[in-house]
């Protein structure tokens, strides 16, 4: 086991239990978000209050209010996303990562196999491709996430292509297939594998985390192991790892080849009812800001400056700077960011606007380094993926 954590033992009665017991809408006890209508819950395992999305299997999203108090967001504040059932008792002593494939040798690791090649640590923003669907006009299928489906984390543990060096990737390796411990409850359900392009699985960014914040990855977040992908969208960030497969030729899986695709342009932008034309995987996500500390439709006192602060990401640069308008965009304000904590981290910022009694309408807009900067205009897409437009924030100041 990796010196300096101790691992949960999960074979602790309590925690089985209630995680056996939790994903059944019945046992849910009900409380309301921070914007009033939407259900929370502190019933799952190792999680305090989230908003309920979905029980079985659990789709759990963060309260903005969280963003607005933390750089990194708590474990047991941090969002989670499941397609399919998962083992709800793990031992880690038994666990193993077995790599395959397009390798000279295969490998069977346990975690103290992993802990033996040299440590990473990244801060990093895990955010789903689905991130703030449900606020697209028009509505979109799907999980109807508002803008909690990320988090910002420490993820500690080792590079992904220092156990591929171990393997031996052969020459003309494609894709590196990634896949967990849960499993579709029907019988012909394609298993959840994910892959990278061989040279993006190749690149120092990507790592094998077992630790989140200091600590071991809640059950619900991948224990006892996850990829991290750095910059990407979640969906390649594969919980309850256990396979590695190098392959030889293009991923034709259904997760890879059939789901998480959107319009082939960079914003993923198509008009609604417009043919899908072109489709590409989901990949790398673009800057967005969100204010954390008002919520739309708020009624705030009158007062010299109104605060408004927030947290914002830069995809895959950092954040190069976050500005404010409360003219439609005909001028913008620049704000202050808070620490740095790398390029693939949450920014906060702090930031206040002049604003006279009335109604008015605030938007924040993310800038990164590579010159990237949030449209005014949503883009759109019947899939509801790569929100990346400014969100509008309402206010009316009495
Ligand atoms: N094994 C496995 N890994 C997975 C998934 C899954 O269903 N199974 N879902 C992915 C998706 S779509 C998301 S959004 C993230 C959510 O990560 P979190 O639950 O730690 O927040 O996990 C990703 N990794
Ligand atoms: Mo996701």
């Amino acid at each position: 086991m990796p010196r300096g954590y101790t691992f949960p033992m999960l074979t602790r009665r309590a925690l089985i239990a209630s995680l056996a017991a939790a994903p059944a809408a019945a046992q849910v006890d009900l409380g309301f978000s921070d914007n009033g209508l939407r259900p929370t819950t502190s019933a799952f395992p190792q999680k305090s209050e989230m908003i309920l999305q979905r029980s079985t299997p659990p789709l759990l999203e963060t309260p903005m209010s969280v963003f607005d108090a933390h750089d990194f967001t708590p474990n047991d504040r941090f969002f989670v996303r499941w397609h399919y059932p998962f083992p709800t008792r793990i031992n880690p002593a038994q666990h193993r990562l077995r790599v395959t494939g397009h390798v000279g040798r295969a490998l069977n690791l346990s975690l103290a196999d992993l802990a033996r090649l040299p440590r990473v640590a990244v801060a990093a923003v895990n955010q789903c491709a689905g991130n703030g669907r449900g606020l697209f006009s028009p509505r979109v299928p799907g999980a109807q996430w508002a803008n909690g489906a990320m988090g910002n984390a420490l993820w500690e543990g080792v590079r992904l292509k220092d156990v591929l060096a171990l393997a031996g990737v052969k020459a003309g390796a494609v894709a590196v297939r990634c896949s967990g411990l849960d499993a579709p409850a029907g019988e012909g359900a394609p298993d959840y594998a994910k892959s990278l392009p061989v040279d993006h699985a190749l690149t120092d960014d990507v790592m094998i985390a077992w630790a989140m914040n200091g600590e071991p990855l809640p059950m619900l977040n991948g224990f006892p192991l996850r990829l991290v992908v750095p910059g990407w969208y979640s969906t390649y960030w594969v919980k309850m790892l256990d396979q590695i497969e190098v392959l030889d030729r293009p991923d034709d899986g259904y997760w890879m080849a059939k789901a998480y695709l959107q319009p082939a342009n960079p914003l993923a932008d198509i008009a609604p009812g417009a043919p899908a034309g072109p489709r590409v995987p989901v990949t790398t996500m673009r800057p967005r800001a969100f204010v954390t500390n008002i919520a739309t439709g708020a009624r705030l006192p009158t007062r010299a400056f109104t605060p408004v602060q927030g947290v914002a990401l830069g995809g895959d640069h950092g954040v190069a700077r976050v500005e404010l308008s409360a003219d439609g965009g005909a001028s913008w304000l620049p704000v202050q960011l808070g620490p740095d904590h790398g390029r693939f981290a949450f920014r906060r910022f702090r930031g206040a606007l002049a604003l006279p009694p009335g109604r008015h309408t605030i938007w924040a807009r993310a800038t990164n380094a590579a010159g990237v900067a949030q449209p005014a205009a949503q883009n759109w897409n019947p899939s509801g993926y790569n929100r990346a437009g400014v969100d509008a924030v309402r206010v009316e100041i009495a």
